[in-house]
């Protein structure tokens, strides 16, 4: 386990590497508790860095160390210095080849970074400091070299892979196997990847926009083979959409994809052999829900999409993370929108970029897009890297245009292929494609927090003026008091009385985005009779929240007429929070509940509607859920916002009853399944509405559970069917469902880990108690992260009701369970401890509970660094 020394790591202390790698040869010895690695390194002083030769620092964590020679000469023990992560070496030339043979134990690893074991099969997880328990290297991203790796196993291992292209096989002299394997592209050790087990592949090829036949394969175990079609399908899709979009070809002969039982993500882009959680490749309908399908989609395209913004072009130091994972978020959103419903796709990310990343920005942990410092940069692969980092990249993307985007990206790929940049040579490429300045708008990288907008609005009925002023701030975060303003590009439309987009300039374009570069800025449109209706933020086109005094009635009207689909959803769910905001206040005063008459109507309204997307209508019937109040709210309630919900809930699900039955039967048939934009948005209303019967806990409507449960072909149906039993039937009927679903599904460890999922975060069945016992259950293993998601993050993270029971039980469980991993594995304590970070926002009765909480965490003995960053600056 890394210790938790405090140490920080700055931005500002970055200086070139001293020394350069050309080339690494790598050879392994695989044994469970003794592998053996030799490395030779051909090493090279760095001009960029001077002439003289200081001793070269090499990283190195829990690694055996049993000889190092350079250019031949055995050095003996005496002349290097091993350090507490490392090794010092003297240096007297400026070039030399040096050789490193180390020992590692792969059946220890519990922290799953490095080189393991997962169900008796090897694998790598290196991104971002793993090399480094793998052999003595310079661990960082802008040592770039060419890698070739000799794999050598015992029979039982038929498959090895490493990166690049396997140049030769054979046997030793003592019955062992190898396959060596090369890389021509230079690369970082963090993209380094190697796996060996007893594994079956599938096979396809894909032709390049010029000619070249690609081999793509995926492995898995023998059992799940059947289960990778849909993978293989999604990266075709990708391999051609980079193409079309970005003009970006796959270089390497073949790319391989493996899946992992055990893994702390969803997949990582080691080149041309991309590692994935089981979880986020394998499926088939009868296993699969709709949101696998979907989420499998977006990560084999983002892996994928990282072989040009990240592995081609990579980063330079860690701090600059968000270049390739920002980058490539954004691109696989655009591709998922492609692929699929670009509004509903554009409402998932939404809804979850203001549930979760506002509320890190507002937390303890809360940081820019380029981070300054760090601890353990493991901590810092968060939502604001990735989403918010999207955002950011999407923002460009609407201030420059498509065309001017694609100048922009062109230019980029063209001006640092096989460069590790910055942040900084993104954004320059951007402005020197386009002739822009974005000088303000890099503030996005260097300033953390949410912008808030306050808009106000006048009209002047003499000359027909509408004027319309946007005051920008950005509250405090850590270490950041004051902030400068933003650059942000605000899409706006107007609407005239009956619903029509209004011109805004002479030209007569209905939409407009202004750029927003003051702390206030009065905007005027002209040549309106009566005042219009303002569309704010379209497509939320920037990750801000804007504050509008909006009446009921003007967001029914853009609910029924806003021609932009993001902000007619958004209008319902503004409405929703206003209902939700004087329902907990009402509860607080102790006042009796009422839904407002207006929000059922507007629901009705939308079920009723032909014309909409079903999954339109899915998306604007759901509710805010209760994490997305919790984070709206200036201080969290959380008893409140759980009575005000599930008020509305109820009063919703029985007002709505005819409609939403009417609904469910228009969309239930039995066609066989398929992940279609299509049929997915089908099965999506159908199954919002069986959720809301449900509700009412009336037998007919729960009859219509039962059956769908019994009958269903595909696991979206099933699981749903099952989770409103769960939550709403009789205990005993909850029971056998639950029951006959894990006799039928016990041996498909995905089926299992949503069967897990869906009893811990059940507000009705999740109880302490009974997560206590399924962490019993033979299912649950601690030291998979994908079991420790659902059982112990789907309590935490997604059973608000449960885990804030009043007596703070909930988070001493939690507090438990990440001493607890924290000795397995580091990574998973640190992400999950997150909910009890937040004990500043909630009443005191709760607040104090997970502070104290979170200090027993502290003073349970010696934390890893990871745990400990995010703890003490929480405590803080
Ligand atoms: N780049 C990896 C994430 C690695 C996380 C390391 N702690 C997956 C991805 O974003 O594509
Ligand atoms: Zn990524």
């Amino acid at each position: 386990m890394k210790d938790a020394q405090p140490r920080t790591v700055y931005l500002k202390d970055y200086r070139v590497p001293d020394y350069l790698v050309d080339s690494t040869r790598l050879r392994f010895e695989l044994q469970p508790r003794s592998t053996l690695v030799r490395s030779e390194l051909h090493i090279r002083r760095n001009p960029a860095a001077g002439t003289d030769l200081p001793p070269l620092v090499l990283d190195g964590v829990e690694l055996e160390l049993l000889s190092v020679s350079i250019d031949g000469e055995l050095v003996p023990a005496s002349r290097y210095q091993e350090l507490p992560e490392g090794l010092s070496i003297p240096v007297d030339k400026p070039e030399f080849v040096l050789e490193i043979h180390n020992r590692i134990n792969p059946e220890e690893n519990t922290s799953l970074e490095g080189l393991y074991l997962s169900n008796g099969m090897y694998c790598t997880q290196c991104e971002a400091e793993g090399f480094r328990k793998i052999t003595f290297y310079p661990d960082r991203p802008d040592v770039m070299s060419t890698f070739t790796t000799t794999i050598v196993a015992p029979k039982q291992y038929p498959v090895l892979l490493s990166n690049g292209n396997e140049i030769e096989r054979g046997t030793t002299e003592d019955g062992r196997q190898f396959v060596t394997w090369e890389d021509p592209f230079a690369k970082p050790s963090y993209l380094f990847a190697l796996v060996a087990g007893d594994l079956q592949h599938v096979e396809d090829t894909f032709t390049t926009a010029s000619g070249r036949a690609v081999k793509l394969q995926i492995f898995t175990e023998a059992k799940n083979i059947g289960k990778c079609d849909h993978a293989m399908r999604s990266l075709k899709k990708s391999m051609r959409w980079d193409e079309e979009v970005y003009g970006r070809e796959y270089d390497l002969d073949i790319f391989m994809v493996v899946a992992v039982d055990h893994f702390n993500m969803g997949a990582m882009e080691n080149k041309g052999l991309n590692i994935f959680n089981s979880a986020c490749v394998l499926a088939s309908p009868k296993t699969a829900t709709d949101a696998s399908y979907q989420r499998i989609e977006a990560i084999v395209a983002h892996e994928y999409f990282h072989n040009w913004s990240g592995n081609r072009v990579t980063c330079r130091d860690w701090f600059q993370l968000s270049l390739k994972e920002g980058f490539t978020v954004f691109r696989d959103a655009e591709f998922s929108a492609d692929m699929n419903s670009r509004a509903v796709k554009r409402i998932e990310d939404v809804s979850m970029l203001r549930t979760t990343q506002f509320a890190e920005d507002a937390g303890p942990m809360s940081h820019p897009v380029r981070p300054d410092s760090y601890m353990e940069i493991s901590n810092f692969y968060t939502l604001t890297v990735y989403e918010k980092g999207a955002e950011v990249v999407r923002m460009i993307h609407t201030l420059l245009g498509a065309d001017g985007f694609r100048k922009g990206s062109d230019l980029y790929f063209e001006r640092h292929d096989g460069q590790a940049v910055t942040c900084e040579d993104f954004v320059k490429a951007m402005e020197d494609a386009n002739g822009v300045d974005f000088s303000q708008f890099r503030r996005w990288y260097s300033q953390a927090g949410t912008p808030v907008l306050d808009v106000s609005d006048e009209f002047d009925a003499a000359s027909g003026t509408y004027s319309l002023t946007i005051r920008q701030s950005c509250p405090a975060t850590p270490g950041q008091q004051e902030k400068l303003p933003f650059h942000i590009p605000f899409a706006l439309g107007l609407l005239g009385r009956d619903g029509e987009a209004l011109p805004l300039d002479t030209a007569g374009n209905t939409e407009q985005v202004l750029e927003i570069t003051e702390s206030e800025q009065t905007f005027r449109f002209h040549g309106f009779a009566q005042k219009p209706l303002p569309s704010l933020l379209r497509g939320f086109s920037a990750p801000v929240k804007v504050r509008y005094e909006y009446s009921s009635e003007d967001l029914l009207f853009l609910m029924r007429c806003d021609s932009d689909e993001f902000n007619r959803w958004d209008a319902g769910q503004r409405l929703a929070f206003m209902a939700l905001e004087k329902l907990q206040e009402d509860f607080r005063q102790q006042r009796p509940l009422e839904l407002p008459p207006a929000l059922v109507n507007a629901y009705r309204s939308v079920l009723q509607n032909r014309e909409l997307d079903p999954a339109l209508v899915a998306e604007i019937l759901a509710l805010p859920s209760a994490q997305t109040l919790a984070e709206h709210a200036e201080t969290i309630d959380a008893e409140a916002i759980i009575a005000a919900r599930e008020f509305a809930r109820r009063e919703l699900a029985l007002a709505l009853k005819d409609d939403l039955l009417a609904c469910y039967q228009r969309f239930h048939d039995d066609r066989e399944y398929s992940p279609s934009a299509a049929d997915i948005a089908a099965r999506s209303l159908k199954n919002t509405c069986l959720s809301y019967l449900c509700v009412t806990e009336e037998t007919e409507q729960l009859a219509l559970a039962e059956a769908q449960f019994a009958a269903a072909g595909n696991m979206t149906d099933s699981a749903v069917a099952l989770a409103a039993l769960v939550n709403h039937a009789p205990e005993q009927v909850a029971q056998s469902a639950l029951e006959s679903f894990y006799q039928r599904w016990q041996q498909d460890t995905q089926v299992v880990e949503l069967w897990l999922g869906l009893q811990s975060s059940s507000a009705q069945r999740g109880t302490l108690e009974n997560v206590r016992g399924l962490m019993q259950h033979p299912a649950f293993e601690l030291k998979n992260p994908n079991k420790v998601r659902a059982v112990i993050g789907g309590f935490a993270n997604r059973n608000f009701n449960q885990f804030h029971r009043a007596d703070g039980s909930g988070f001493d469980f939690l507090a438990e369970q990440v001493i607890a991993l924290d000795k397995l594995n580091p990574q998973i304590a640190a992400r999950l401890v997150t909910p009890i970070t937040r004990w500043k926002k909630y009443t005191a009765d709760l607040g104090d509970k997970m502070r104290a909480a979170l200090q027993s965490v502290m003073d349970s003995g010696k934390l890893s660094r990871d745990l400990y960053e995010v703890v003490s600056k929480s405590l803080a």
